[in-house]
């Protein structure tokens, strides 16, 4: 596994050909997942560790990215800590049961990853089937964002609950975000105990907080969650979206490599993260709706920014959508590739 491009990108060492993978590599936009789901739902097949093996490596074998993320959900631990967790039919959203008092606390500090041992069976498995071709990625939400999904009982434009526990009950969100720190941070390691070689951290809606805020009452969490993942022995890639404003911080936070979204320029966020850690992005998803001439231009203008940089991850901003085209990712995928990098 030593020789592996993404490996070599986390540690910020040159690589043959730039790193690619996509978040959401595995989803509805691929005809044998929509197939699967006619019989199975989501969380049968989170919690069917050769199923969701299978549909790990499915992007490996078919568009040849260069790491897999494993199948299953950020919120796949609070369902097991017995919060109710209903994914909506048709590619809408998710609903979480509400938190709301201490006593639903107690629910996350019983969490043990005993109850999610079907993810760890899983990536045992992707590792067998993969046998070193590419790395291992293993995930968790970060502890804000799955605070988001607890307080808000799902996504909403502005969080605003998740704001008025934050400001109000400084004690139960201190006590909130400590045990989810707890649960990721437990999540992670048996991951990589099972053999995930790398870890990325989703803070998927932590760009709603001004700096300051981020500074207060998430960055001292994200700190301790990435030094004390980092002991078990992988990599860790950061991400959020909306996150130009915070990128500094979250690089101080933690992370061998910042994940970004498209709203800033790749060239400008390397500025602000400095030389010492590498950089994960920044394709809009929605490129991938457009025709190959498009693809070719905008993924080009991202790499002759970041091209020959070592610890450069090529990936979209966001998540695959749902109705892209799987020609249009093999044709991304094989542009990343083909693009000539100096290996000098
Ligand atoms: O290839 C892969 O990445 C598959 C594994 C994977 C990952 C890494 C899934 C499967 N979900 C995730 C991460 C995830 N889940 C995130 C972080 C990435 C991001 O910001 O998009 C988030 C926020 C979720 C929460 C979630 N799970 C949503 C989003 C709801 C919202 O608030 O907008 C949804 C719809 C799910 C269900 C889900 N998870 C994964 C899939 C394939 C699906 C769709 C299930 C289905 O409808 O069949």
């Amino acid at each position: 596994m030593s020789s592996s491009r993404l490996l070599n990108a986390c540690r910020r060492e040159k690589t043959d050909k730039i790193p690619v993978w996509l978040m959401r590599q595995v989803g509805r936009y691929l005809p044998e997942y929509r197939e699967l789901r006619r019989r199975m739902s989501f969380m049968e097949i989170c919690k069917s560790p050769e199923i969701s093996a299978e549909l790990t490596i499915l992007p490996v074998e078919k568009f040849g990215v260069d790491g897999a993320i494993i199948f299953s959900d950020i919120l796949t631990p609070i369902e097991a800590c017995g919060f109710d967790v209903r994914i909506e039919e048709g590619g809408g959203g998710v609903a979480v049961e509400n938190l709301k008092t201490e006593k639903d606390i107690e629910k996350l500090r019983s969490y043990t990853p005993d109850s999610t041992s079907f993810v760890y069976e899983s990536i045992r498995i992707v590792k067998k089937m993969l046998n070193g071709k590419v790395p291992v990625i293993g995930f968790a939400g970060a502890p804000f964002t799955l605070a988001c999904y607890l307080v808000e009982g799902g996504t909403t434009r502005n969080m605003l609950s998740v704001k008025q526990l934050m400001y109000s009950n400084a004690g139960l969100w201190n006590r909130l975000m400590d045990s989810l720190t707890d649960v990721v941070l437990h999540h992670s390691r048996e991951q990589v105990r099972a053999g995930a070689d790398v870890i990325q951290l989703f803070d998927s809606w932590v760009g709603v907080l001004s700096p300051l805020d981020y500074r207060k009452y998430v960055m001292p969490y994200m700190k301790r969650l990435v030094r004390e993942i980092k002991t078990a022995g992988c990599y860790v890639i950061h991400f959020a979206t909306c996150s130009a404003g915070i990128l500094k911080l979250m690089q101080e936070a933690g992370g061998d490599v910042i994940g970004i979204d498209w709203r800033i320029d790749i060239g400008h966020a390397w500025e602000v993260i400095g030389d010492k850690t590498g950089i994960q992005g920044n394709l809009d998803p929605a490129k991938l709706l457009a025709d190959k001439r498009l693809i070719e231009e905008e993924a080009r203008s991202i790499l002759d920014k970041t091209g020959s940089r070592p610890g450069y991850i090529f990936n979209l901003g966001h998540g695959v959508l749902p109705n892209t085209p799987c020609e249009n990712v093999k044709f991304l995928v094989e542009y990343v590739h083909s693009y000539e990098v100096d290996v000098a």
